[in-house]
């Protein structure tokens, strides 16, 4: 028997955050690999909650080009927040699982107003760091980590006000791509910020062992997985590939890193797209990943 915390899973299937259809079908595609499977064979106990509510692009206000569908999209953030918090009282492990990233609002909302500030690891090819002001599509899953240190300049409406992440709590592995407002604000908050590049010339394992000494402490520790941390070639399934990322085992060794280093209190995969996907490779993936953060290993 195994005292692993209950995986609480919450499906989160909202697309307004960016402009590629399919990825509401996220939570789908995740359900439907082998993630119960492999979930199970860890021993873990699974509770899922279901879906939250979205509204979809064709009914939803853009409201802001800067930040186009924010209301919408903060409605759905809310509901997210509602579910990750009661998972965590009442001691399981939430498991959202996207959409787009924007739902990150919701689960660090929820996070920090059941634990207070946390950290975070940011597995991904960008940096999500935009703003209104400095967003040059209006895509607010470009957003969700300034929003979660209090730097976005929008008001969160129905969460609690940010920061929910101590920002010397905040690794980025796997970025690839920053537009110009977004290294300065990581300039400016001092983030940590493991490139590729870095990867490359320190090895992931390195880099892995820093980025978990960054996160680990107080209140929660959580996965944001970006799908577009992995190099398009194995995972082809997402919104914004961009080539360059992890290749299958080192986004393998950075999830079993994880479970040794037994730090994580909460997880999210995002961005996992079964439109652009072929025959659910990156959804397969992402059970992978999972299974691999939460304790899988081969021998
Ligand atoms: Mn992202």
């Amino acid at each position: 028997m195994t005292s692993s915390p209950p995986v609480t899973i919450i499906g989160a299937p909202l697309d307004l955050g960016q402009e590629r259809r399919g990825v509401d079908m996220g939570p789908s595609a995740l359900r439907c690999s082998d993630l119960y499977q492999r979930l199970d064979a860890l021993g873990l106990e699974v509770r899922d909650l279901g879906n939250v509510g979205v509204e979809l692009p064709e009914v939803a206000a853009t409201h802001d080009e800067r930040a186009r569908f924010l209301p919408a999209i903060l409605a759905s953030c809310r509901q997210i927040a509602d579910v990750v918090a009661s998972a965590v009282a009442s001691g399981g492990l939430p498991l959202v699982l996207g959409g787009d990233h924007s739902i990150a609002m919701g689960t660090l909302g929820a996070l920090h107003s059941v634990r207070g500030p946390g950290g975070v690891l940011w597995l991904d090819a960008h940096g999500d760091v935009n703003r209104p002001e400095t967003t040059p599509t209006g895509n607010v899953h470009g957003m969700p980590l300034a929003a979660a240190l209090g730097r976005a300049g929008f008001a969160v409406e129905g969460l609690q006000p940010p920061p929910w992440v101590d920002p010397a709590r905040v690794a980025l592995v796997g970025v690839r791509t920053l537009d110009p407002g977004e290294k300065d604000l990581i300039k400016d908050l001092g983030l940590t910020v493991f490139t590729v590049a870095d990867i490359d010339r320190r090895g992931l394992a390195d880099v892995m062992r820093e980025a978990i000494g960054v996160i680990a402490g107080d209140g929660f520790v959580h996965l944001s997985l970006d799908m577009d941390a992995c190099d398009p070639e194995i995972a082809p399934g997402v919104g914004t590939p961009v080539r360059g990322g992890l290749s299958y085992r080192e986004a393998h060794l950075a999830m079993e890193m994880l479970a040794e280093a037994r730090v994580l209190t909460s997880m999210e995969v995002v961005e996992v797209n079964p439109i652009l996907d072929v025959a659910n490779t990156t959804g397969m993936l992402a059970a992978e990943l999972i299974a691999s953060a939460l304790g899988a290993r081969i021998l």
